[in-house]
């Protein structure tokens, strides 16, 4: 029997064939974690706000302890509802009704989170009426942070950027050195490209001209 395969049913980790077999070249499943819960061991465990810098390391990764645990930077802080510690600093969190603002990370406010956009880097899901997930297009893996995706890709990063006389090329896992991609330009700005099959195509506008 044909089953019609959905493009983007990695990221929403919805198992359409039967046997998983569109599954398997998927990232690595990250467990429903909404904050102000953390992730940890790669996206495999979620713990609870009441685990985070409570001096047992819950993590296999110990990511939940240690750093910035032993002060309280939540006296200091101006969080509109509630404050936590964690190993990065301190956390804003809200009341289960309300989230907080994408825009002022000490606001708690209401609407729902995926009316708001910078909820998430990418896919922004409803849950429910008050809880979103966010998710990565394929090819990327939600970060342990819940919000950022990484890409899964072993190529490194082409950075490309200019300096207003030349456009210059740069490998970000290399960055001693840099290509000259276009050169002799008076005031190069608004850079942009299109990507197609490892070929791509530069534009940009030149305030001189
Ligand atoms: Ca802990």
């Amino acid at each position: 029997m044909l089953y019609c395969i959905k493009l983007n049913s990695c990221p929403l980790f919805i198992t359409d064939c039967k046997d998983g077999s569109d599954e398997l070249d998927c990232p690595k499943k990250s467990v429903y974690c909404p904050f102000p819960s953390r992730l940890c061991d790669e996206g495999t465990k979620c713990l609870n706000v009441s685990q985070i810098c409570d001096g047992r390391n819950d993590c296999n990764d110990k990511s939940d302890e240690g750093k910035l645990c032993s002060v309280d930077p939540c006296i200091a802080a101006n969080c509109s509802h509630h404050c936590a510690k964690t190993p990065n600093g301190h956390m804003c969190y809200c009341p289960p009704n309300m989230f907080v603002s994408p825009k002022d990370s000490s606001l708690c406010i209401k609407d729902h989170p995926c009316e708001h956009f910078g909820t998430c880097s990418q896919i922004c899901l409803k849950v429910d009426q008050t809880q979103h997930q966010c998710l990565c297009r394929q090819g990327y893996a939600l970060k342990d942070d819940g919000f950022n995706c990484t890409s899964l890709s072993s190529e490194s990063p082409y950075l490309v950027f200019s300096n207003r006389h030349e456009l210059r090329g740069l490998q970000l896992n290399n960055t001693a050195s840099f290509n000259s991609l276009i050169s002799n330009l008076r005031n190069s700005i608004a850079l942009d490209f299109y990507y197609n099959n490892g070929k791509y195509d530069i534009f940009w506008s030149d305030g001189e001209k």
